[in-house]
C-alpha cells in the first residue's frame, strides 16, 4: 500500500512542481531596444477589413514616427498554435499589440459553425494574450463585438452588461469566446499587472470586407448581391424580413478610434465604439441605401424563409462620447457609397 501512496505522492509532487514552476515563471525579461521611445505595434488580423482600415488611416492621416507598425496575416503565423505565436513574438518583440485576428462571419456563418467559432477564437485569444504576457507587451487592445451582450437585456446596452446573461442563440460560440477576452484581460491585470484592454464595436463595414455570400455580414453581402442583380438584370433579394435594427460603424472611423485607444485609453475595462442610438437603421433601410449607391432601380424582395437573427442590439456610446465628445462619424450614406465604389473598382480582387 505504502508504495502506491508514495507513487501517487511523487506524481502529485511532479505535477505541482511543474504547475508551481509554470505559475512562478519570472516576469519576462526587459528586451533592450535601440530606441526605447519607439513603439513596435503588432496588428494581428492586419490583412483583414479592420486591419486594412487602420493602415489606410495611418497612411492618410495619423502616422507617428515614434511608432513602427507590423500588419500580420495568417500566412505569418497560425495564431491557434502557441509555438507559431511565440516564434512571431520572438521575431518582432512588440511593445504594443492590436489584436484583431479571429474567425469572423455574418449571421448565417455563425449559425452554422458555432463550435468552430468558439474553439478557433478561444485558441487564438489564449495564444496572443499569453504571448503578450510572456514578451512583456506594454499594452494590448483586443476587439470584441456588440453581439456578445446578453440577448434579453434593457436598452441601450452599456459596457457593464457584458456578462449579464446568455448572448443570442445564433452566435453564442463566437460571443462566449469574445467575452472571455474581457475575463482574460482582468485576470492578467490582477495576477501580473498587465495592461490588456478591449474595444466593443457594433457591425463594421467598409473596403476590403468579406463579400462571400454565405459567410459575409449584411452590408458586404447585399453590395455583392446588388452588383450581380444589376449585371443580370434581376431583383435584389434581402434575407429575412428587413425589420431588424443595427448600428453600423465605418471601418475607417473604427481605425481612427482604435489608434486613439492604443495611444490614450488607459482602462482595463472595455469601451463600446459605435455611432449613437439615434443612428440605428433597419436592414430594409440599409438595403435601400446600397441600391441607391449602386444606382439599382428594381424593387427589393424579402426572403422571409431566411433568419432575421437578433432583432436588435442597441448600444450606448456614452462612454466614448465622454472621452471624445467631438468625434465625427462618417455619414452612413457617404460611407456606403465609398464601400460600393471600392467593391466595384476591386471586384476581381475582393474576397468572395
Ligand atoms: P476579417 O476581415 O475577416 O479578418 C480576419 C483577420 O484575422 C485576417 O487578417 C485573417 O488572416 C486573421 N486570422 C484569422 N484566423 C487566423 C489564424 N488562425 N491565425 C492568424 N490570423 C488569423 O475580420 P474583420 O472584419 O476585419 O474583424 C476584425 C476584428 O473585429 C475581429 O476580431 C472581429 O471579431 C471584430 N469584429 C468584426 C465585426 C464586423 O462586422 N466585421 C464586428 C465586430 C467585431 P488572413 O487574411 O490570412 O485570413
Ligand atoms: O450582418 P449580419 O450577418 O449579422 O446580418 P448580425 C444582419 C441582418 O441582416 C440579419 C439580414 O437580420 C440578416 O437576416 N440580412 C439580409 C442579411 N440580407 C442579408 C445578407 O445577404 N447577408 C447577411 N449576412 N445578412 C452578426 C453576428 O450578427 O454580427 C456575428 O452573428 C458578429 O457574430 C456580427 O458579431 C457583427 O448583425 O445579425
Amino acid at each position: 500500500m505504502a508504495d502506491v501512496d508514495e507513487e501517487r505522492n511523487d506524481n502529485l509532487l511532479t505535477y505541482v512542481m511543474a504547475e508551481q514552476s509554470d505559475r512562478s515563471t519570472p516576469p519576462p525579461a526587459k528586451i533592450p531596444r535601440p530606441d526605447e521611445e519607439k513603439k513596435i505595434v503588432l496588428v494581428t488580423g492586419g490583412s483583414g477589413m479592420v486591419g486594412k482600415a487602420i493602415r489606410t488611416v495611418l497612411e492618410e492621416e495619423e502616422a507617428n514616427e515614434k511608432e513602427e507598425w507590423v500588419f500580420l496575416s495568417s500566412k505569418d503565423a497560425d495564431l491557434r498554435s502557441m509555438d507559431e505565436t511565440r516564434a512571431l513574438f520572438a521575431k518582432h518583440h512588440p511593445t504594443h499589440v492590436i489584436h484583431l485576428a479571429a474567425l469572423v462571419g455574418g449571421l448565417f456563418r455563425n449559425m452554422k459553425y458555432k463550435a468552430d467559432f468558439l474553439r478557433e477564437n478561444l485558441l487564438i485569444n489564449d495564444c496572443v494574450l499569453h504571448c503578450c504576457y510572456e514578451f512583456g507587451v506594454e499594452k494590448c487592445v483586443s476587439c470584441l463585438s456588440t453581439c456578445i451582450f446578453p440577448d434579453h437585456t434593457t436598452y441601450p446596452i452599456d459596457e457593464t452588461m457584458i456578462h449579464n446573461g446568455p448572448p443570442h442563440s445564433s452566435n453564442f460560440g463566437y460571443a462566449y469566446a469574445k467575452r472571455l477576452i474581457d475575463v482574460q484581460n482582468q485576470a492578467y491585470h490582477e495576477q501580473h499587472g498587465c495592461h490588456f484592454t478591449s474595444v466593443i464595436p457594433t457591425n463594421i463595414f467598409g473596403s476590403f470586407d468579406n463579400y462571400n455570400l454565405e459567410d459575409s455580414h449584411v452590408i458586404p453581402g447585399l453590395i455583392h448581391k446588388c452588383y450581380m442583380a444589376k449585371a443580370n438584370n434581376t431583383e435584389l433579394t434581402v434575407w429575412g424580413s428587413g425589420k431588424p435594427l443595427r448600428q453600423f460603424i465605418y471601418s475607417k472611423d473604427l481605425g481612427r478610434l482604435l489608434l486613439w485607444v492604443l495611444r490614450n485609453y488607459d482602462e482595463i475595462e472595455p469601451i463600446i465604439l459605435s455611432v449613437g442610438e439615434e443612428d440605428e437603421v433597419s436592414i430594409k433601410e440599409v438595403a435601400e441605401m446600397i441600391a441607391e449607391a449602386m444606382d439599382f432601380k428594381k424593387p427589393l424582395v424579402f426572403d422571409t424563409t431566411k433568419s432575421d437573427g437578433q432583432f436588435k442590439k442597441t448600444a450606448s456610446n456614452a462612454k466614448l462620447k465622454r472621452y471624445l465628445p467631438d468625434f465625427k462619424f462618417t455619414d452612413i450614406k457617404q460611407a456606403i457609397r465609398e464601400s460600393v465604389d471600392w467593391f466595384v473598382k476591386n471586384y476581381d480582387q475582393a474576397r468572395k
